[in-house]
């Protein structure tokens, strides 16, 4: 028997539900998810076998009119995802329908999608009625060419078995890219990273997630099995500092034991996590920031 291996893109709005079919298809959290919007900040992929075929998910940053030069690197790594892809599937939230961004994303396809495979995948379909469902799908299907469209709850799992059956079946004849165990192509401290953003980012109100980021500054492996993880979370203001901080740092505390528990469960072994707060006014404007993020600094020029 041949095998098969190719990339999939999963392009969509923020919040479309990217990342928790990519864990879902992947059967392990690989990216992180959250309620709020702009929660992916560069593409995390992730390795799912179906059969003889291994598909790898490439999670994009959701596409949205960028302003800041944050926003134009994650929009420019997220058309970029779909551009590399041998198959993309754009993700549509079923209860919002067709709104202004996803007019946007279908334009955008108009030049990407072009000599590629595109899939439409409406999601949260446990949202809405099974008519809104059709009408739906008829109209997007009128304003793109989707060669399949699938009916899909990323969250609940409907119609995801059906995605990845075709998905593994369509991609090309070829090797494996990956070693059958691997399950993510991202380091082990950007992952952890992500981990301790994903806590703030659950923690925090809503303007605050956007302007902060986190860094693994040290990773030791100690004798005793477990390992000693140094983070820095990088904040723009004082007052934000206190905010992540929380009164007698129950908020910082709070995370940290959230992070490392998920981080011990992952790696399967005891890890000792310390969390810093920096002020650090400009690091939207500082290009180490967003290599150690995964996004290039020069996609963000205006
Ligand atoms: N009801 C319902 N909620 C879902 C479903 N799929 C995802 N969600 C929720 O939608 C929210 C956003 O999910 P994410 O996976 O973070 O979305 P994303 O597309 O990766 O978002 P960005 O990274 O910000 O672009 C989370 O609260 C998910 O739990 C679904 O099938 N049904
Ligand atoms: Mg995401």
């Amino acid at each position: 028997m041949s095998t098969r291996a190719g990339f999939v893109a999963l392009i969509g709005e923020p919040n479309a539900g990217k990342s928790t079919l990519t864990n879902r298809m992947v059967g392990a959290k690989v990216s992180i998810v959250t309620h709020k919007v702009q929660t992916t900040r560069a593409r995390i992929r992730g390795v799912a076998l179906e059969g003889e075929s291994q598909i790898v998910f490439v999670d994009t940053p959701g596409l949205f009119r960028p302003r800041r030069r944050l926003d134009r690197a994650m929009v420019a790594a997220a058309w970029g995802g779909a551009a590399d892809a041998d198959i993309i599937v754009l993700m549509v939230e079923a209860h919002r329908g067709i709104t202004d961004g996803v007019e946007t994303i279908l334009e955008g396809l108009e030049e990407i999608g072009q000599g590629r495979r595109v899939a439409l995948a409406i999601n949260k379909i446990d949202k809405v009625k099974s008519e809104v469902l059709l009408a739906l799908s008829e109209e997007l299907n009128k304003r793109y060419s989707f060669e399949r469209t699938f009916m899909i709850s990323a969250e609940k799992g409907h119609g995801a078995k059906d995605l990845k059956e075709w998905l593994a079946a369509e991609l090309p004849e070829g090797p494996w890219l990956y070693p059958e165990d691997q399950i993510a192509d991202l380091p082990m401290r950007m992952i952890a990273a992500e981990m301790t953003r994903e806590k703030l980012t659950l923690r925090l109100h809503q303007e605050l997630p956007y302007q902060l980021t986190v860094e693994t500054e040290a990773w030791e492996e100690r004798k005793d099995g477990s390992a000693r993880v140094d983070q820095m979370i990088y904040v723009m203001r004082d007052g934000h500092k206190g905010i992540v901080l929380g009164k007698k740092g129950e908020t910082i505390k709070a995370v940290s034991k959230a992070a490392r528990e998920e981080l011990e469960e992952f790696l399967g072994r005891r890890v000792h996590l310390f969390l810093q707060v920096k002020v650090r006014p400009n690091w939207l404007e500082e290009s180490e920031r967003y290599s150690e993020m995964g996004l290039d600094f020069k996609d963000g020029n205006a």
